[in-house]
């Protein structure tokens, strides 16, 4: 990488979400720019104020302002977490309406500015979002990628590391699929530490296989669980949103479950859902194909349907 270019990352949508991003990604010193960009001028503009006054404790200088669509033309990055949010009790997908119209808007005036970088989509419906953000830039699928099940599976290692007394950071385990109601956790390659899951269960008889159950579906309904209390769910994907631009931008060739296009991978095609892939400077480098029993099968199928059904009617 030419070591002069600095790391431009645009974030349109300086909500909850993106400033929960935006935060962190100063804190973590990952990009040398940061352009935020909203509806509300204002908001960008106080937030890019606030943020700039705690520069002096960051790890590293970060150029941080609100500026317009025009700041795309020469971004590596660029982060949507704009439009409307889960009310108590909405589902992800009763959003799409709404949000596609947003989006539709607003990935044609990121196109206008000549970008030709990365996307990274958070807004929700997040799989259906991310799919007209590809159709409407015209990007190469690569470049086009979708938050996904990122923050799910992150909420399940953690959730996972609680139950069995470990460091979270020695749960390998995901959740695929839509990052909604019909996601499903990976339990056939489930690792703690550097044992197998079933081998586990099968050492420590404490530990019972009803349970995961349990702890899957407090995963699976966190966002619900969260919104009911606080209105609203923010730090948890934000922290996601920064660990993929991490991937990106330091070109890590991380395995991240990620929302990634599907042509031909796990025998489907044309939708974007959320599936283990490595992460670099060129995107989305490799879908990865891991083997799924019966069970995950059916259940990932279900979820493809779902997403695809939803999308009849926005594209
Ligand atoms: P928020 O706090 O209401 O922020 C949304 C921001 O978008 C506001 O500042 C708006 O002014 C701005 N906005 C709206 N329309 C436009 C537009 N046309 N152009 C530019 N800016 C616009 O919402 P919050 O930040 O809480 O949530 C944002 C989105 O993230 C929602 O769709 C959530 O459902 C979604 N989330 C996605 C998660 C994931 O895992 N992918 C997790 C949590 C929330």
């Amino acid at each position: 990488m030419n070591k002069e270019k600095v790391n431009r990352v645009v974030l349109v949508g300086t909500g909850a979400v993106g400033c929960s991003y935006a935060y962190s990604l100063i804190n973590q010193g990952v990009a040398e720019e940061l352009v935020l960009i909203d509806v509300n001028e204002a908001k960008a503009e106080g937030e890019a104020m606030d943020l700039n006054h705690g520069m002096p404790f960051a790890p590293s200088p970060v150029h941080v302002w609100s500026g317009s669509y025009q700041d795309c033309g020469s971004a590596d990055l660029v982060v949507i977490t704009a439009g409307l949010a889960q009310k108590p009790g909405e589902t992800r997908l009763q959003l799409v309406e709404k949000n596609t119209k947003i989006f539709k808007e607003i990935v044609k005036n990121i196109m206008a500015s000549g970008f030709d970088g990365i996307f990274l989509v958070a807004t929700n419906p997040v799989d259906i979002l991310t799919y007209v953000t590809w159709k409407e830039s015209g990007l190469p699928k690569e470049r086009v990628i979708g938050s996904g099940t990122v923050l799910d599976s992150a909420r399940l290692r953690f959730a996972l590391g609680q139950y069995f007394n470990v460091d979270t950071r020695n749960v390998h385990a995901a959740i695929i699929g839509e990052h909604g109601d019909t996601e499903l956790p990976v339990w056939s390659h489930t690792m703690i530490g550097i044992e197998h899951l079933d081998t586990l269960l099968k050492r420590k008889e404490d530990f019972k296989k009803e349970c995961l159950d349990d702890i899957f579906i407090n995963v699976r309904d966190a966002a619900y669980q969260i919104i009911e209390r606080k209105g609203a769910t923010y730090y948890g994907i934000g922290m996601s949103l920064v660990r993929i631009t991490k991937a990106i931008l330091n070109n890590e060739n991380s395995i991240l479950t990620i929302s990634a296009y599907l042509n031909g991978e796990y025998g489907q095609n044309d939708v974007y859902i959320g599936v283990p892939a490595k992460i670099n400077r060129a995107g989305i480098q490799e879908i990865i194909e891991i083997e799924l029993n019966d069970t995950e099968k059916e259940q990932f199928s279900h979820s493809i349907q779902v997403l695809k059904e939803t999308m009849k009617s926005v594209i």
